[in-house]
C-alpha cells in the first residue's frame, strides 16, 4: 500500500518521513504551510494515488483593481473538473470569472466561497454537462482584485478526472526515487501516456532550490543528456544542485504545437526469427493538453566546501596526496588552496580529481606571494591524467615551499559542480 507522507513546517523528520514513501511507493510532499499549499500537497497526491489529473498550480499578486487569468486547458480526456482558489483578501475583494473555450462568460457555473481567519477558499465544479454544453478548449478564469488600495494573493489549483475513455497522464520522478545522494546526478524523468506512451509533447521543470530560488528547464526524449532512450515517451533532464536540502519539482507538460504521438519504442515486441518486429498502427493526438505534476526530492552528503576566492584566507592543503573536497557553490565560486611546507627536491603535482555534477575544473597555480601567475586555465584539455582527471606537474624552477591552487569552473555560468 503505497503510503504518501508530508513534512508539515521546517523541523519535519524528512528522512524518516521519505524513507516511508519511497518503500511503499508512495511520494514525499515538504512543508506545506499554509492552506494553499496543504490544498495543493494533497491534490498533487491524489492525482498519484489515483487517474485524477492537475491542470493548473498557480499562484498570483494581483495588484489593486487589476486582473490575472489562469488558462485551463480541457480537453477530451477530462471530466468533473474542480478550480480552487485560496486567497489572502476580503470575499469581497475578489472577483472570479470563468470564460469556456469560445471566450464566453459562463454564467451558470457558480464559486463557493468559505471565509476563514485569515485564507479565503472558494472552489468550483464544471460537471460533466457543463463541460458538454460548453465544449472543450481554452478556458479562462480571470481573477480581479477589486479592492482599491492593496493588492493579494492568489493560489490556483484546478484537478479532474479522467473521462471513460481515458486521460493524458503525467509522472514524474527522480530517476532513483526521492533521495539523491552525493556526487550521483539529479535526474529527472517524465512519462506521459494516455494508454500508450506519447512523445513530442512539450515537457519543462521548473526547479526550486533548498534557499527558493527557481530553474526551469526543459525536459527532451531525444536519448540524451540522462535520457536513457530516444521516442519512448519518458523525457528526461539532468538537474543541478549544489547543496543538501529539499529541491521541489513541477513538471508542466503541454501539446501547444501539435507534435505529440503515441510511441511504443521500447515496447514492441521482438520476433522469433530475429526480423524487425511489425509496429502497430497508432492513432493521431489531435488536441492541445495541459497538465502538470510534482515531486520532491531530497539532495544529501553534499560536502560544504566553500574556500575562499581569494588567496589570504585560503583553505591549507597538504602536500601529502590527502586532498581536499571542493565544490563550485554559486555562479563563478572561486576556491583558493595555500600549499605550505613543499619539499622543493622533490617532484610536485598538483590533482584536481574526482569530478561529478558536470565539473570541469580551471586550475591556477600562484607562487608564495599568491599572486605571481606559475601557470593558469590548466583543465581537462590541457593537462589530462590517463583517468580523466586534470593532473599539472610543477617546473622545478617555479617550486617554492608555498604555493597557492585556485579552481573554478571552466563554464563561468555553470552554479554547481
Ligand atoms: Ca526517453
Ligand atoms: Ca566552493
Ligand atoms: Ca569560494
Amino acid at each position: 500500500m503505497p503510503i504518501f507522507s508530508f513534512g508539515y513546517g521546517s523541523a519535519s523528520p524528512t528522512g524518516p518521513l521519505l524513507t516511508l514513501a519511497n518503500a511503499t511507493g508512495g511520494k514525499y510532499f515538504s512543508s506545506p504551510t499554509s492552506l494553499a499549499e496543504i490544498v495543493d500537497a494533497f491534490l498533487q497526491a491524489n492525482a498519484i494515488a489515483t487517474d485524477n489529473q492537475n491542470l493548473a498550480s498557480t499562484t498570483y499578486s494581483i495588484d489593486s483593481t487589476q486582473s490575472a487569468s489562469q488558462p485551463i486547458y480541457v480537453d477530451s480526456g477530462l471530466d468533473n473538473i474542480n478550480v480552487f482558489v485560496n486567497h489572502n483578501a476580503d470575499l469581497a475583494d475578489l472577483e472570479l470569472a470563468l470564460f469556456d473555450g469560445a471566450g464566453t462568460l459562463v454564467t451558470d457555473i457558480d464559486f463557493n466561497c468559505i471565509d476563514t481567519a485569515s485564507t479565503q477558499s472558494c472552489s468550483a465544479n464544471i460537471s460533466n454537462q457543463k463541460l458538454s454544453a460548453h465544449g472543450a478548449g481554452q478556458w479562462q478564469l480571470q481573477l480581479t482584485n477589486l479592492n482599491q488600495s492593496t493588492s493579494l494573493t492568489a493560489a490556483v489549483n484546478v484537478s479532474a478526472e479522467p473521462s471513460l475513455s481515458g486521460t493524458y497522464s503525467v509522472n514524474v520522478e527522480g530517476v532513483d526515487g526521492n533521495a539523491v545522494t552525493y556526487p550521483a546526478p539529479m535526474i529527472l524523468t517524465t512519462a506521459i501516456t494516455k494508454d500508450k506512451l506519447i512523445t513530442g509533447a512539450n515537457v519543462k521543470a521548473t526547479i526550486t532550490d533548498p534557499n527558493q530560488v527557481k530553474s526551469e528547464l526543459e525536459m527532451f526524449d531525444n536519448g540524451i543528456g540522462g535520457d536513457a532512450v530516444s521516442g519512448d515517451g519518458i523525457y528526461s533532464v539532468i538537474a543541478p544542485y549544489n547543496q543538501n536540502g529539499i529541491y521541489q519539482v513541477e513538471v508542466h507538460v503541454d501539446n501547444n504545437d501539435s507534435n505529440a504521438v503515441y510511441t511504443t519504442t521500447g515496447l514492441l515486441t521482438p520476433t522469433i526469427d530475429g526480423s524487425v518486429p511489425e509496429a502497430e498502427t497508432l492513432p493521431s493526438i489531435d488536441e492541445n493538453f495541459v497538465r502538470i505534476a510534482k515531486t520532491s526530492l531530497v539532495v544529501s552528503d553534499v560536502p560544504y566546501s566553500d574556500s575562499n576566492d581569494s588567496y589570504y584566507l585560503s583553505d591549507d592543503l597538504t602536500p601529502s596526496n590527502a586532498g581536499i573536497e571542493g565544490m563550485v557553490d554559486s555562479q563563478g565560486d572561486l576556491d583558493f588552496y595555500q600549499i605550505e611546507n613543499i619539499d622543493t627536491t622533490s617532484e610536485f603535482v598538483v590533482r584536481v580529481s574526482d569530478l561529478s555534477l558536470g565539473m570541469k575544473p580551471s586550475l591556477t597555480l600562484y607562487k608564495s606571494d599568491g599572486i605571481t601567475v606559475i601557470d593558469q586555465d590548466i583543465t581537462l584539455d590541457t593537462n589530462p591524467s590517463k583517468t580523466g582527471y586534470v593532473f599539472y606537474k610543477v617546473a622545478t624552477t617555479d617550486l617554492e615551499s608555498t604555493l597557492y591552487a585556485a579552481v573554478q569552473h571552466e563554464d563561468t555560468p555553470a552554479t554547481t559542480g
